[in-house]
């Protein structure tokens, strides 16, 4: 068996009874359509989390089982206009829960955001749930965003918080080594 094909395989889909074992998280939130799942697969070098042309359709947490000793948890996006009330408030129960349940193990959380169109109210209310969380901001579809739009977004977020700010585009791979070098500071491999 090849390492490389052991490193990262799907692990579940959860929407409640979440993982109890003593893995550390690292989580991956934002507006729906974001990237969160495409971000995911450039990380990891392969196709695992579903990458989908209309947003809004990832509707339970997946699990990703990273080197053996930590999850990538892919959490359904935010703020998509066309979903109803009632399914708004069954996701934010989900994440409050699984937020709540799995605190001791989340070690890590990349909070992202469009770069082109910058913090929507929905990022900065999810900024402001994160605090008491590590987190790290993170920059999407750089490859699409013109320079003024980009420094435009990075001088909002500057004014929501102090986190770091990680440039990527999961179509170029820009801002990889820089995602695996975080995760594995807090996976204390470095
Ligand atoms: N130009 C560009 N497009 C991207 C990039 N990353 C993702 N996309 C596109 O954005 C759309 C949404 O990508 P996903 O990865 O499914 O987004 P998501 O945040 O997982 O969406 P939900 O699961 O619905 O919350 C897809 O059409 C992707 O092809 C990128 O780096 N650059
Ligand atoms: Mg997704």
């Amino acid at each position: 068996m090849h390492r490389n094909q052991q490193e990262v395989k799907f692990f579940g889909s959860f929407r409640g009874n979440f993982p109890k074992d003593q893995r550390k998280h690292v989580v991956f939130v934002g507006r729906s359509n974001v990237g969160k799942s495409s971000l995911i697969n450039m990380l990891v070098g392969k196709k695992v989390a579903y990458v989908s042309k209309e947003p809004g359709r990832t509707r339970s947490i997946n699990f990703f089982l990273f080197d053996k000793n930590l999850y990538l948890v892919d959490v359904p996006g935010y703020g998509y206009a066309k979903v109803s009330g009632e399914e708004r408030e069954r996701w934010k129960e989900m994440i409050e829960m699984y937020f709540s349940e799995c605190k001791d193990r989340i070690a890590l959380v990349f909070s992202l955001i469009d770069s082109r169109h910058g913090p929507t109210p929905l990022d900065e209310q999810m900024l402001r749930f994160l605090e008491g969380y590590q987190y790290v901001v993170v920059l999407t579809k750089c490859d699409d965003a013109s320079q003024k739009e980009q420094s435009e977004t990075i001088k909002k977020v500057r004014s929501l918080t102090n986190a770091p700010i990680i440039l990527t585009s999961a179509k170029e791979g820009k801002g990889r080594e820089e995602l695996l070098k975080t995760i594995k500071m807090i996976n204390g491999e470095v």
